[in-house]
């Protein structure tokens, strides 16, 4: 599942923009064939955006099911004898493509990336009409789960149980581009260096090239590496094999250096068939003990659980909003963040590649857990029951690992594989549901760490799968939804906790999620709830404490920034954890986080 890229060999165009839209209200589309001709309708929407903010109209925000997009697209003139391809980056959360009324992909899970080859379909130089449908619908059988309920009003509503509002839509961009006959197909990166970090070093690349066409197997593979400067520091012939790399750069925490792997089919008489350019960093993670290390030093982890989440754009990748939230990153001494709670843009990935941040990559599975029932006001009672967390969840939780790893497997910002937040882990069947999973997870990718994130209600008594896991990754909150508004109590409550799972495990721990809803310009001189003043309090107390444990190897505070919710009496306007609003305005505790940040004792 490669990027696609313009290259040599390659060509690629965007078909972001305006596409006509049309909400299947009825749940018609598909019985009647709407792909077979024009749509009939007169909205538009733009791509990439989640649609539901777009509209005025309140049965937009609020429809469960199809909405279909659709537009013209040109192939260009040059492409003929190449292989053509169509590519979504997500589609949320599932999709049927039509070329000129004819299925060509289909895809379920909202945040990965999915593609068809319509070269059949297709003539250079023609236009042809690209119809997709696109589903919201969250069941049993999806990651996320959801249940669509029938409203005492007879109107059909999705709920689900997870605290972001279910955007939907094509939300990230769509390509079309060509490819050579035979054709890199997917590329493998694996480093490591020997010696000390530093000048003298020596990197390792390990590398697996699988190339893709009827002749395939008549082409041969040559590897180039090249510098961030693009100067030519190693080659190998042959699909696998290890190159060295001498006097490497190290791809660092707050260095993203970058190599480049230029990928290359040749045929028998050694001319280029195919060229595929694939960056990556030279780097090591391990953990030793209680210890995180990136490169063989330790590391502690500073930043956020974030979001994909603006106003009118909802989960739409914007590549000014990308910027500025890393450089909001930068400004506050964050030199990490979780993908809470699904796979973000791949344009995110890069950016921390390029940029030296560190990423806990987190799939989608979130809301596997009964004990929020009352919270979401659903009437789910056991997790692992065929009511709910079922055979078909599980295979659904296996494909989004598979799809997670197999795309963002050669970023090296990626240092911890999360396969789930906050699932139910102390009752019976969560350790035959999660044990296969986290060895699938090992199997895909034996080079990173892995791990779930914690809820609250499992402490280190009463969960029953931590040890199937690498790192600690908790989600804490006492101070706010247990000793509200008493801090002294959630410190002897948090620092009792900690110290339990760090004397159990021995592992590394990272508070993956602490924070308090705050509304911007509210202050009070007391400890109350909601203040700007709380808010940094709350921080501050949870720092106290983190100091004191030495297993912990990291602080990711919730939230970012401000988000948007499913409606509820817990939300008001979404939820206000953020450190910055949702437009990206500091709070008060965003002061206190940047100066801890910038001066965190013996921790970088
Ligand atoms: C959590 C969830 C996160 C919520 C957060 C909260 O534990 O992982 O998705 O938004 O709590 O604010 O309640």
């Amino acid at each position: 599942m490669l990027k696609p890229q313009n290259g040599p060999t390659r060509e690629l165009v965007t078909l972001d923009g305006l596409f006509a839209f049309r909400v299947d209200s009825e749940n018609v589309g598909l019985r009647d064939g709407w792909q077979s001709s024009p749509l009939d309708t007169a909205l538009e929407m733009a791509v990439p955006a989640s649609y539901n903010d777009v509209f005025a109209e309140k049965s937009v925000r609020n429809h469960v099911g199809w909405v279909w997009y659709e537009r013209e697209v040109r192939v260009p003139r040059g492409w003929a004898g190449e292989r053509i391809w169509l590519r979504f980056e997500s589609a949320t959360h599932g999709a049927k493509a039509f070329v000129d009324g004819t299925l060509v992909a289909e895809h379920q899970g909202g945040y990965t990336p999915f593609e068809a080859e319509i070269t059949e379909h297709v003539t250079a130089g023609t236009t042809f009409r690209l119809t997709v449908a696109v589903d919201n619908e969250l069941t049993q059988a999806t990651i996320p789960p959801g249940k669509v309920v029938v409203t005492e009003a007879g109107q059909r509503a999705q709920t689900y149980m997870h605290d972001f509002y279910n955007y939907a839509g094509l939300a990230r961009s769509i390509h079309l581009y060509s490819t050579p006959q035979v054709r890199v197909e997917d590329v493998t990166v694996v480093t490591g260096f020997e010696g000390t970090p530093g000048p003298g070093a020596s990197g390792t690349v390990d590398y697996r090239i699988e190339l893709d066409g009827a002749a395939a197997a008549d082409s041969a593979v040559r590897v180039r590496v090249l510098d961030a400067s693009g100067a030519e520091v190693a080659t190998a012939d042959g699909a696998s094999g290890t190159v060295a790399i001498p006097d490497v750069v190290l791809w660092q925490p707050g260095r993203g250096y970058l190599y480049s792997l230029v990928a290359e089919a040749v045929d028998a008489s050694g001319e280029l068939v195919d060229s595929y350019t694939q960056p990556f960093g030279v780097r090591t993670v391990e953990v030793r003990g209680s210890e995180f290390l990136i490169n063989g030093e330790p590391f502690y982890f500073t930043g956020f659980g974030m979001h994909e989440d603006h106003a009118v754009i909802g989960k739409g990748y914007s590549a000014a909003h990308m910027v500025n939230d890393f450089s909001l990153l930068e400004w506050i001494g964050a030199n990490s963040f979780r993908t809470s709670h699904y796979p973000y843009s791949e344009e995110i990935m890069d950016f921390a590649d390029r940029h030296g941040i560190v990423v806990i990559d987190e799939t989608p599975a979130v809301g596997l857990n009964a004990d929020f029932a009352g919270f979401f006001g659903t009437g789910a009672k056991k997790t692992y029951d065929p009511d709910f967390v079922s055979d078909e969840t599980a295979a659904s939780h296996r494909q989004v690992i598979e799809e997670l790893i197999a795309r963002d497997k050669n970023h090296p910002s990626v240092v911890i594989w999360s396969i789930a937040n906050e699932p139910q882990s102390s009752e019976e069947g969560a350790r035959e549901y999660f044990a296969p999973l986290a060895q699938l997870a090992r199997n895909l990718d034996p080079t990173r760490p892995v791990g779930f994130v914690n809820v609250m209600f499992d402490n280190a008594e009463k969960d029953i799968i931590t040890d199937l896991f690498d790192v600690i990754m908790l989600n804490r909150y006492y101070g706010w939804y247990v000793n509200t508004g008493d801090l002294a109590s959630a410190e002897k409550a948090l620092e009792a906790e900690l110290r339990a799972w760090e004397s159990k495990y021995g592992k590394p721990m990272i508070m993956t999620e602490y924070g308090a809803d705050t509304l911007a310009g509210f202050h009070s001189l007391y400890d109350a709830p909601w203040s700007e003043e709380y808010q940094a309090d709350f921080l501050d107390m949870y720092h106290r404490v983190f100091d004191r444990i030495g297993a912990m190897v990291g602080e990711h505070v919730w939230n970012f920034a401000d988000f948007a919710t499913s409606n509820g009496t817990m939300r008001v306007d979404g939820n206000k954890k953020g450190a910055f609003t949702r437009d990206r305005r500091p709070k008060t505790a965003a002061f206190t986080l940047r100066k801890r940040w910038s001066e965190i004792p013996n921790r970088k």
